[in-house]
């Protein structure tokens, strides 16, 4: 049974439904290779658990070669890479058939394969499209930052992606700086007021094509529906800019908002994005949101994992919920287990297993790869269970269960009327 689990799921189809990964169109942003992989903000953080030769400050301002070097020697070589993020890098070299030069540990023999896979621009996009066909990932989405000029220069330069990358509208500045975005879009000639706003996220709608609204919101984020407090339209609270702007406007345009729960940013400001802590949230903010806004589509995940048991018997009760993934600190086996495990024994087959997350693109490879051994464990276990219960399964059954938890689960709910 393990066996045939396996191979479904391996060859089953994969949306990641959310990344930090570009076209190479997008240039400084699309990450892949070696050194990037080296340092990734988990592993960094986990530099500064053992290594105290150079401050964090003066570590940032080395090169990324350098930095990559410090992390290999005091987290591969000094120690064994025993860390789902050092793992991690591992499993990507092994995919990518450098077993040789990791028995070696040898990073100068790895660095030269990877600058020999991506050393001119269209080899870089055929690199890019085998990765996703190793991954078995259809397609991934993008975050999409509509509130930063780096982004969204290039965002106007790019016309048409290519079919792997999706869009999505990060907004996390509209909610919690409305002030701040007021000033932003003015520099690109739109007014200062809300129907300012708007149009100006109608225009990158338009121009995007994009699966939803995205923000991640703080531990202490408490959504208060009965707020009727007077605004003015430069300063208005994360839940009048709810109420009155993102709620409203995704209803209009049918588009998701899709909300994760419980970060604490800047836990260690010194570490910069490897310092980011979490908290547990208020997942009877998101059941409000849900119940008061019927007609809107929420997509949700929590970081933190005490909140998870309340987050499944809130998904069970409204359907404009759908919740999705084992996010960043719960991206670990022994968490993806337990979540996945109670996730199936409370929703069935209405939810998405995983997004990875992946900043890099390489690390779609072990992402995914990691994720899936967990599954492949516990459908073993729940088809067993359900067989021993008196009912017979098929191989085109499993199937058709496999891609709900990687696709289709996620696709009906985008399709999903919602009719009251
Ligand atoms: O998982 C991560 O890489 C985090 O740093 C965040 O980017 C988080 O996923 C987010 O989207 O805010
Ligand atoms: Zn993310």
């Amino acid at each position: 049974m393990e066996e045939i689990i396996r191979k479904i799921i391996d060859d089953t189809k994969i949306i990641d439904i959310h990344t930090h990964l570009f076209p190479s169109e997008h240039t400084h942003l699309c990450l892949y290779g070696i050194d990037s992989l080296l340092t990734y903000h988990y592993l960094i953080s986990e530099l500064f658990i053992v290594y105290d030769q150079i401050s964090i400050d003066d570590f940032y301002k080395l090169s990324k070669k350098e930095q990559a070097d410090i992390i290999w020697t005091q987290l591969f070589i000094l120690r064994t890479p025993i860390s789902e993020a050092c793992r991690g890098v591992i499993t990507v070299c092994n995919k990518l058939g450098l077993q040789k030069h990791i028995r070696n540990r040898d990073l100068n023999a790895i660095r030269l394969f990877f600058d020999h896979m991506t050393s001119n621009p269209s080899k870089i996009k055929t690199y890019i499209t085998d990765i996703f066909k190793m991954a078995n990932v259809e397609y991934t989405v993008m975050t999409n930052q509509i509130f930063n000029h780096d982004e969204i220069t290039l965002l106007s330069k790019t016309s048409i992606f290519s079919n792997l990358f999706k869009t999505s509208l990060r907004i996390d500045k509209l909610i919690f700086d409305f002030n701040g975005s007021l000033e932003f879009i003015s520099q690109y000639n739109y007014p200062k007021t809300s129907v300012g706003i708007k149009n100006y996220i109608k225009f990158w709608y338009n121009k995007l094509n994009p699966e939803y609204f995205m923000a991640s919101l703080p531990y202490d984020f408490f959504y208060n529906c009965d707020d009727d407090s007077e605004f003015n339209e430069s300063s208005m609270n994360y839940n009048q800019v709810l109420k009155h702007i993102l709620i409203p406007l995704a209803i209009e345009l049918n588009l998701p908002i899709a909300f994760k729960f419980g970060t604490q940013r800047g836990l260690n400001p010194t570490l910069g994005d490897a310092g980011d802590g979490l908290g547990n949230a208020s997942v009877e903010s998101l059941a409000l949101l849900c119940r008061n806004n019927p007609k809107c589509k929420f997509l949700a995940t929590f970081l933190s994992k005490v909140n998870q048991h309340q987050l499944c018997v809130t998904a069970r009760n409204f359907p404009n919920l759908h919740i999705y993934g084992c996010w960043w600190y719960l991206n670990n086996p022994s968490l993806i287990e337990e979540i996945t495990n109670m996730r199936i024994e409370m929703l069935g087959w209405g939810f998405t297993f995983q997004h990875s997350d992946s900043r890099v693109l390489e690390q779609l490879l072990y992402k995914w790869h990691h994720s899936k051994e967990i599954l492949s464990k516990i459908l073993t276990l729940k088809y067993n269970k359900i067989i021993e219960a008196g009912w017979n399964v098929d191989e085109d059954e499993i199937k058709r269960d496999v891609s709900s938890l990687l696709k289709d689960s996620y696709e009906s709910f985008m399709k999903k009327e919602l009719n009251f």
